[in-house]
Order: structure tokens, then sequence, then C-alpha cells
């Protein structure tokens, strides 16, 4: 299967499997991604979800040989398959982690970028890898590079194509956790179960906010931001911590 679908602990586990290929994206995947995506927002049961890949990469990108099989435009193929799904990613009211152990290259640089928390082990490294092949870069790269590392920066990283490390991935806020490679699974399942037990439907919120900040004046956004907070304060969650801190103990959420 070359998608991988578990639930342990209220957290989705998606895993590339296509390891032989440094988990290089087909149809089928790409497909089964955004099918994936779409069921776990709905299902109650999913608190977090973790995108990673299986073997020695994270993802290769666009799996070559198989779209020059295919009779379609790179725009055809990138509104059809690659759009949607980065944008669900980025929509989702639910925590997304992206863990990398290993390579990181082209559209497979956007997805990991796509993720809410971005983990690394010491052994990952990131090649957008795009304009090796001659092609700009597309999934939102250049977007989500100019806002998170900085536009010289984004410049440099698809123009010169060089593999960075995963030490420089988190030097260049590229990255939030940096895990030893002989501890990454351990440290990553622990990062995400804390996640999925924390007040999940709040974090929804919460990234629905700086979403809508990316492209909002500061007064609309404060307007937002206050709206937000009636939304919340009806949630069982939020009763929870309140209670919780009169009580002077230890919240127990459930994500509602
Ligand atoms: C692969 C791939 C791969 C298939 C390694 N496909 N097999 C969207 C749609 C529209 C237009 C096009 O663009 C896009 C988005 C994109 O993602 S474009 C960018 C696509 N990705 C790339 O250009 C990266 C290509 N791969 C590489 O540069 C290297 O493989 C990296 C730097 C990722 C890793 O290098 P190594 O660690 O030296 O591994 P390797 O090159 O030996 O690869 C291992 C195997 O994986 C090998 O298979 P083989 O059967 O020969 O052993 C590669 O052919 C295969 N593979 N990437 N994208």
């Amino acid at each position: 299967m070359p998608l991988i679908s578990d639930i342990n602990n209220n957290v989705l586990y998606l895993t590339l499997n296509r390891p032989e290929k440094l988990n290089a994206l087909t149809d089928e995947m790409l497909t089964g991604l955004l099918s994936a995506f779409k069921k776990a927002e709905k299902d109650t049961n999913v608190r977090t979800i973790v995108l990673q890949g299986s073997g020695k990469g994270f993802c290769a990108g666009q799996d070559l040989p198989d779209l020059e099989s295919k009779n379609r435009s790179f725009y055809e193929h990138i509104n059809a398959l690659y759009m949607p799904l980065v944008s669900k990613m980025r929509s989702l009211e639910k925590p997304i982690l992206t863990a990398a152990n290993g390579v990181i290259a082209g559209a497979g640089s956007a997805l990991f970028l796509a993720g809410d928390l971005r983990v690394c082990s010491t052994r990952a490294t990131l090649i957008t890898a795009f304009s090796k092949i001659g092609l700009p870069g597309d999934t939102g790269i250049t977007w989500m590079l100019t806002r998170q590392a900085g536009w010289n920066r984004a410049f440099e990283l698809l123009t010169r194509s060089e593999k960075v490390s995963a030490h420089t991935l988190k030097d260049l806020h590229l990255c939030e956790h940096l895990f030893e490679e002989s501890t990454f699974e351990t440290d990553l399942i622990a990062l995400a179960e804390q996640m999925a037990s924390g007040p999940t439907r709040t974090y929804g919120l919460i990234k629905r906010a700086l979403n809508h900040g990316m492209s909002s004046g500061f007064e609309e956004h404060l307007e937002y931001e206050a709206w937000l907070m009636d939304v919340a304060a009806q949630t069982a969650d939020h009763a929870e911590g309140m209670t919780a801190f009169k009580e002077k103990r230890a919240p127990l959420f459930v994500g509602k």
C-alpha cells in the first residue's frame, strides 16, 4: 500500500510508503492523501495528524516518470491534485505534524512546510529541487518560503537547490522540533500524543485565527480574534480549563 493510515491514541498517522522511490508521489497517493485528510477532518476520534514517510525519505515530490506517462499539462495536474491537498492541510482545523526522518524534495518540501509543526530527525535534509529540472515551484512553496524564511532565503533555496541539513532548517524557522535520529520515533509519538490530548478544538481555532491574520489588516483581525474567543467560550474544553484552574489540578481536555 503506497499510503498507510493508522489511528492510535487519537493521532492519525499517514505514512507515505514507497521507500524504494523515496516516497515520490503518484496520482493514487495524492488522491488518497486528500481523502484521508477530508475523512480526518470529520472524525472526532482524530485529534492530531502526523504526515510522515517510510524508509530513508520523507517525500521526493512528484514521481517524475509517473507524470511523464500522463497526457496532462502541469497546470491541470497541480490544479487537480496538489492545490486541493495543500489547501486542505492549511485549512483543516486540527494540528498537522509533518515529520521527516530523511530527504525532503520538490513538492514534498511544500507538503512538509505546510505542516503546523514541522518535525525533523537529525538525518533529515531538504532540497527544493524544482529548479534542478527547470521549474519555479508549486504547491504553495514560494508563498510559504517567503513568509517563513524571508524573500531572500526563499530565492536562495529555490534557485540554488542545495541540500540543507535539519539543523539549518531549524535555524531558518522551517522546522520546530529537531530530534535525535535514535529517539526520533518515540519523541515524535510523544509530541503527537501531547498535542492530541490538548484542547484540540481550540487549536483548530488558533489555526483559523493565524490563517486569517496572514491576509487581514490589524483592526479587522482584532474583531475576528475577539469573535473567535466567544466561539471558544462555548467549548467543553474552555469550561474544563476554568474548572481545573480553580481546583488547582491538570485539565482533562476532550477536544470539544
Ligand atoms: C524518484 C524521485 C522522483 C521518481 C527519487 N520520482 N523517483 C508537480 C507536478 C507538475 C510538474 C512537476 O512538478 C511537480 C512537483 C514536484 O515535486 S517537481 C520535483 C520532483 N522531485 C525532484 O525533482 C527530486 C528528484 N530526486 C532527487 O533529486 C534525488 O532523488 C534526491 C535529492 C531527492 C535524493 O537523492 P539520493 O538520496 O541520492 O537518492 P536517489 O536519487 O538515488 O533516489 C533513490 C530512488 O528514488 C531512485 O530510484 P532507483 O530505482 O533509480 O534506485 C530514484 O530514481 C527515485 N526517486 N526521486 N521525484
